[in-house]
């Protein structure tokens, strides 16, 4: 039987465990300075307990789906100094509990910019040129030609954009999508500098934006305050027939409304790479032709995820050495 946990015998090398599946050339690695377990699946936070303690373990790095919390950290051994997250995102850490241990964390951001921006213009595309109904009708054998007037789409050039965070991803597609002479309005807690802003319209206020945007594209960060950003009366505040587009966090969004845009036909398409509840997500999406889904996939890309696995890797090797890591969360 193929074990999931692959682990050396142990050496002088500090113990390092890798909790999730990731392209060969990290592993490879960090096999040369750490003395390294790693899974061939996520595993449960219990399990990671369980293999830290085993292995006394000085680094762990995790992916978004395992869940750093204050009874995690309780339980994990005293030899732990560092958890690096494979993701920008940190919303599966807890930064006050692990501070108040002494535990830091890190996370990946920079390295995953362009795929994710890549990503949410392949989103973009498909949703305003009904990419998932045209592949459904070549699957189901096509056989009659379209007349000029059905199965249109909405045309990109030229649409006006609302980018929700115009952190360092929401600044890449505002970059792509000014190659299709889309005009950029956005919301952040601040606004850019002119060099970055460019041409782009700065609103402080959200919901002043939302009625000028053909597309809508969540970039922020989820904290409190972004929370269901996305609700029955954000989305109705949007233009009939506009396209609303999520490769930030589900947590930002409010799924029964959207759900609810999407009935109503107040929105012309969605596309979606994260969910409330992944990965089991509502699938009540899939009764919707008009939405691009897909399965949290934004940063997927070889390039990327061994860049972003070295990049934890880096932090943790500084974390060891004493220095102070490039990605440190916790101060
Ligand atoms: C995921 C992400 O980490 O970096 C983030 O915050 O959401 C993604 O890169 C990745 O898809 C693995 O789940």
């Amino acid at each position: 039987m193929r074990s999931i946990i692959h682990a050396k015998e142990s050496s002088m090398k500090p113990a390092l465990m890798i909790a999730f599946p990731i392209p060969s050339p990290v592993i490879e690695r960090a096999q040369q300075e750490f003395d390294v377990v790693h899974t061939d699946i996520e595993i449960s936070t219990e399990q990671i307990i369980r293999i830290a303690t085993e292995k006394q373990v000085r680094a762990i790095m995790v992916s978004m789906g395992q869940k750093i919390t204050q009874s995690v950290l309780d339980q994990l051994p005293p030899s732990l100094k560092i958890i690096a997250t494979s993701s920008v995102g940190y919303d599966h850490f807890d930064l006050k509990a692990a501070q108040n241990k002494g535990i830091q964390l890190t996370n990946t951001p920079d390295v995953l910019t362009d795929s994710t921006a890549d990503f949410t213009l392949l989103l973009i595309l498909s949703a305003c040129r009904r990419a998932p109904e045209y592949t459904e009708i070549m699957n189901k054998g096509w056989g009659t030609r379209f007349g000029q007037d059905e199965m249109l789409g909405t045309e990109v050039t030229g649409k006006t954009l609302g980018i929700l965070g115009m952190g360092r991803i929401g600044q890449a597609v505002a970059k792509r999508a000014r190659g299709f002479g889309i005009k950029i309005l956005y919301n952040s807690p601040r606004r850019l500098s002119p060099e970055l802003e460019l041409d782009a319209t700065y609103f402080s206020d959200f919901k002043k934006m939302l009625p000028h945007c053909e597309i809508l594209s969540l970039h922020a960060p989820a904290r409190a305050t972004t929370a269901q950003i996305m609700n029955t009366e954000t989305f109705s505040l949007l233009p009939a027939q506009s396209i609303f587009i999520n490769t930030a966090r589900g947590s930002l969004v409010d799924e029964e409304a959207l759900i609810q845009a999407l009935r109503s036909k107040h929105l012309f398409a969605a596309g979606l790479d994260v969910f409330q509840n992944e990965p089991h997500f509502d699938t009540r999406f899939l009764e919707f032709p008009n939405v691009v889904l897909a399965p949290h996939m934004g940063s997927a890309t070889l390039e990327t995820r061994i860049a972003m696995g070295l990049r934890a890797l880096e932090n943790i090797r500084s974390s060891l050495s004493g220095q102070r890591p490039r990605d440190l969360l916790t101060s």
